[in-house]
């Protein structure tokens, strides 16, 4: 005890009096937000025009295309990437809502996850607001081709939503992403989907994986109660998915329905009914999957996918934001890092 009193005096006396450009308090203030302010993490560079050119125009396999933007991207967060995988390998054995390598799924129940009977009623209301303002018709009037998964929410359009944000985070959500993919993911990108009544079979609506990665998490959590009349995603299990594409010789695009429709393989098909609140979390990218297809009445869904931070490439929702909300100032280290703060 002895010595601190003496360093303040004499730390007093021998210092010459400072000139203050603040007054005290203000600069306590401001030194206390700046110290409380996460700040943003450098992302990668944005590969998606490369990624473009490379898979979708010269069609160069999809392996090299990944591994190359993915090792290039590796490159310029090294440190990040380390301490990502470190936080994977440091998480303890119960992961909830874990998903089994095989299939790559897991459906649930609002019971199940904490948080998704209230996110589900918030995006309803903000829906409800959509259609009320109109923006449903300036939508499909945009959109004349394309009655389905139409954007009432997109990317960074979710900073004003941080109560979305923060279920996008949620432990139990992030944990089986982590466990899943053995490193911290980034939420990558965020939208919230109308389908409105629809004939067609396009893109989507066929059977088909994300390209953009080898793998990832995404999550479709079902706003209204979905039955067969609202165009549920369709999905088969991964191993099965990667047997049949094998066997197929598939490599890109559209997969033949006919193929799914083969004894032994149209009953492993799951469809993500169920009420509001209700949902599935998969593996995208090695789950075949479908969905908005024969809608006869409106589907809303919210989705979010978690990818590593150093996928190939992004999606066109992407969420990255400048700052993270005051709302979220409680979120723990693995949540900021999931929003790309630190
Ligand atoms: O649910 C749907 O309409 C299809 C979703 C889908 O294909 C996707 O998110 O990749």
């Amino acid at each position: 005890m002895a010595g601190r009193p003496e360093q303040s005096n004499s730390a007093h006396t021998a210092d010459p009096p400072r000139r203050r450009l603040l007054p005290p308090g203000v600069a306590a203030i401001l030194a206390a937000t700046m110290t409380a302010q996460p700040h943003a993490l450098r992302r990668p560079f944005r590969a998606r025009p490369v990624y473009r050119v490379l898979y979708k125009r010269l069609r160069l396999p999809r392996p090299f295309v990944h591994g190359l933007l993915s090792g290039a991207k590796r490159l310029t967060v090294a440190s990040q990437v380390a301490r990502r995988e470190a936080l994977a390998r440091d998480l303890g054995p119960d992961v909830a809502m874990a998903l089994e390598e095989p299939t790559a799924a897991r459906r649930f129940e609002p019971a199940d996850l904490p948080g998704a009977a209230e996110t589900a009623a918030r995006c309803v209301e903000l829906y409800r607001d959509y259609r009320a303002d109109a923006r449903d018709r300036d939508a499909l009037a945009r959109n004349p081709n394309k009655r389905f998964l139409l954007s009432v929410l997109a990317g960074n359009e979710f900073a004003a939503h941080p109560e979305l944000l923060k279920f996008m985070v949620s432990r139990p959500l992030l944990d089986a992403a982590t466990r899943y993919l053995g490193t911290l993911p980034v939420v990558e990108g965020a939208a919230l989907w109308w389908t409105p009544p629809n004939d067609t079979v396009r893109a989507s609506q066929a059977w088909h994986i994300d390209e953009l990665a080898a793998r990832q998490v995404k999550m479709l959590l079902n706003c209204l109660p979905v039955d067969a009349e609202n165009g549920p995603v369709h999905f088969l299990p991964a191993a099965l998915s990667e047997r049949l594409r094998a066997e197929a010789g598939h490599r890109r695009g559209r997969f033949n329905d006919a193929r799914v429709a083969a004894p032994g393989v149209e009953d492993k098909v799951q469809a993500s009914t169920g009420p509001a609140g209700s949902g599935v979390l998969l593996d995208s990218s090695r789950c075949l999957h479908f969905g908005s297809r024969g809608n006869r009445a409106d589907r809303l869904v919210l989705t979010f996918h978690y990818l590593p931070i150093e996928a190939p490439t992004e999606t066109r929702y992407r969420l990255q934001l400048a700052r993270l909300p005051e709302a979220l100032a409680d979120l723990d280290e693995r949540q900021r890092l999931a929003l790309g703060f630190g």
